[in-house]
C-alpha cells in the first residue's frame, strides 16, 4: 500500500486530495495544526475523517514537519498548507514569507536528509503571475509576482525546482488557477458570494458587500483539480504543469449569474466597500492548460457557469437544513460579520471606518 503525506488536510484541497488518495487505496497522513477549536469540518463533510491518520504539526517548525515525514514513512508527499489568502499575506507579509515560502525549504531539507527518494508535490499558483502583459498564461510565461504571498510561492517553486536539479528529487510543481468548491473558505470571493446569495434568498441577510468587481480569475472546481495534481505527481518527469480552465470571468459576472439563479437582481443588493480591496490587485488572470492536456490527459469538465450552480446549490441547501434545525458539519454559522473584522485596509479606508461605526 502506497503512503502519502498531505501538509494543509484540513483546507479546501487537502479534503479533496485526501479523499482522491484514500480512494485510490493509499494510506493517507495528514498534518493539522493546533488550533483551540477543531477544524475538521472539511474531512467530516466529505466522510472520510475516520480513515485519515493525523499529525500535528506546523509550517513554521522544522522538528514537527520531520517528525512528520519521520513517523509516516511516506512514499509521495504533497505540500498543499499555506497562508493561502491573498489579503491577509498584505497585513502579515514577514508571516506568510516563513510559512508559504521557507517552509517549502524546510520540507525539501527534511527529503534530502531523511530519504531523497519521496516525491513532492508543491502547490504554485496562478498569483505568480501577477499582472502579466501576455493573455493566455502558461508554463513559458514569466512571472510579475504583486503581492507577498505571490512572492512567497515564487520562492517555494523555484527552490522546487533547485531541488529537482540539483539533488535529483522527485520535485514537481502544479501552477493551479482559482479553484473554487463547496469547501472553499468563506473568506474567498466565490464562497462569499454564493454563501452571501443564498442567505439572501432565504431572508437571512440584506446585501452582499464586495471589493473589486472588475477583477478576472480563471475559475474551475477543486476536486478535478486534485485530480491533475495527482497526475503531475504520477507524471514519468518532476515538471511543472499549468491547471486551468482557459476561460476567465469577472467578480461581477459571477455575482450576477449567481443572483439570477435565485431570480434575484444582484445591483440591489451588491454593494461596494474599498476595505475589500487590495493594496495592489491581480486584475485578469487566464491560464493556457494545453501541456497537461497533451502530456497529462487533463481536462476540467467543470466550467464557469456549472461552478457557480454547484456551489450555491450546496450553500441554500446548508442553510436550508440548518433553518430546519439539523445540523451537519459545516463553517457558515460560525463565521463572522467581516465588517466587524478590522483590519489595516479597513482602518486606512474612510468608508469602513463609518460602516463599522455603525455596526458597533
Ligand atoms: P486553504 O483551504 O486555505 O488550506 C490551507 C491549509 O494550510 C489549511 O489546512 C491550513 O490549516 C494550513 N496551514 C496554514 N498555515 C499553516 C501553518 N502555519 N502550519 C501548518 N498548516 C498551515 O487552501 P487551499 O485552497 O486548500 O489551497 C491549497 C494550496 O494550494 C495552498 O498552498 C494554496 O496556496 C495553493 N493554491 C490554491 C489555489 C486555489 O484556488 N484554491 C490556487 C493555487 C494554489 P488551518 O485549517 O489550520 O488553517
Ligand atoms: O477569491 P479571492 O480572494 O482569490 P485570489 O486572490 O484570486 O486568490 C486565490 O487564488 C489564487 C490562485 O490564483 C491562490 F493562489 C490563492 O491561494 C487563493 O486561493 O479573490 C479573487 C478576486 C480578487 O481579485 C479580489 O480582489 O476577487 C476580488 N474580490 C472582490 N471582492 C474579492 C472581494 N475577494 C475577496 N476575497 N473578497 C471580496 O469581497
Amino acid at each position: 500500500m502506497k503512503r502519502a503525506l498531505i501538509t494543509g488536510v484540513t483546507g479546501q484541497d487537502g479534503a479533496y486530495l485526501s479523499k482522491l488518495l484514500l480512494d485510490k487505496g493509499y494510506d493517507v497522513y495528514g498534518t493539522f495544526r493546533r488550533s483551540s477549536t477543531p477544524n475538521f469540518w472539511r474531512l467530516q463533510s466529505l466522510g472520510i475523517f475516520s480513515r485519515l491518520h493525523l499529525i500535528p504539526s506546523d509550517l513554521v517548525d522544522m522538528g514537527s514537519l520531520m517528525e512528520a515525514v519521520k513517523v509516516s514513512r511516506p512514499d509521495e508527499i504533497y505540500n498543499l498548507a499555506a497562508s493561502s489568502f491573498v489579503s491577509t499575506a498584505f497585513e502579515q507579509p514577514v508571516g506568510n514569507a516563513e510559512i508559504t515560502g521557507i517552509a517549502v525549504t524546510k520540507l525539501l531539507e527534511t527529503i534530502r536528509f531523511l530519504n531523497p527518494k519521496i516525491k513532492f508535490y508543491q502547490a504554485s499558483t496562478s498569483e505568480m503571475y501577477g499582472n502579466s502583459s501576455d493573455s493566455s498564461l502558461s508554463e513559458t510565461t514569466p512571472f510579475h509576482p504583486a503581492s507577498p504571498y505571490a512572492i512567497s510561492k515564487l520562492y517555494g517553486h523555484w527552490m522546487t525546482d533547485v531541488y529537482r536539479k540539483a539533488y535529483g528529487i522527485f520535485a514537481c510543481t502544479g501552477i493551479l488557477f482559482n479553484h473554487e468548491s463547496p469547501l472553499r473558505g468563506l473568506e474567498f470571493v466565490s464562497r462569499k458570494i454564493t454563501n452571501g446569495v443564498a442567505k439572501i434568498k432565504l431572508g437571512l441577510e440584506k446585501k452582499l458587500v464586495l471589493g473589486n468587481l472588475n477583477a478576472q480569475r480563471d475559475w474551475g472546481l477543486a476536486s478535478e483539480y486534485m485530480e491533475g495534481i495527482y497526475k503531475i505527481m504520477h507524471y514519468k518527469y518532476p515538471e511543472t504543469f499549468v491547471l486551468s480552465t482557459n476561460e476567465s470571468h469577472s467578480v461581477k459576472e459571477f455575482a450576477q449569474l449567481a443572483f439570477e439563479s435565485v431570480d434575484l437582481d444582484w445591483k440591489k443588493y451588491v454593494k461596494i466597500d474599498k476595505r475589500f480591496m487590495r493594496p495592489l490587485e491581480v486584475n485578469y488572470l487566464r491560464g493556457n492548460n494545453s501541456k497537461a492536456v497533451k502530456k497529462l490527459k487533463w481536462k476540467p469538465k467543470i466550467k464557469f457557469e456549472k461552478l457557480v450552480d454547484i456551489m450555491l446549490k450546496e450553500d441554500l441547501t446548508r442553510w436550508e437544513n440548518f433553518l430546519q434545525g439539523r445540523s451537519f458539519p459545516w463553517d457558515a454559522p460560525l463565521y463572522p460579520d467581516e465588517n466587524k473584522i478590522i483590519t489595516r485596509n479597513s482602518l486606512e479606508n474612510k468608508t469602513s471606518t463609518k460602516l463599522s461605526r455603525k455596526t458597533k
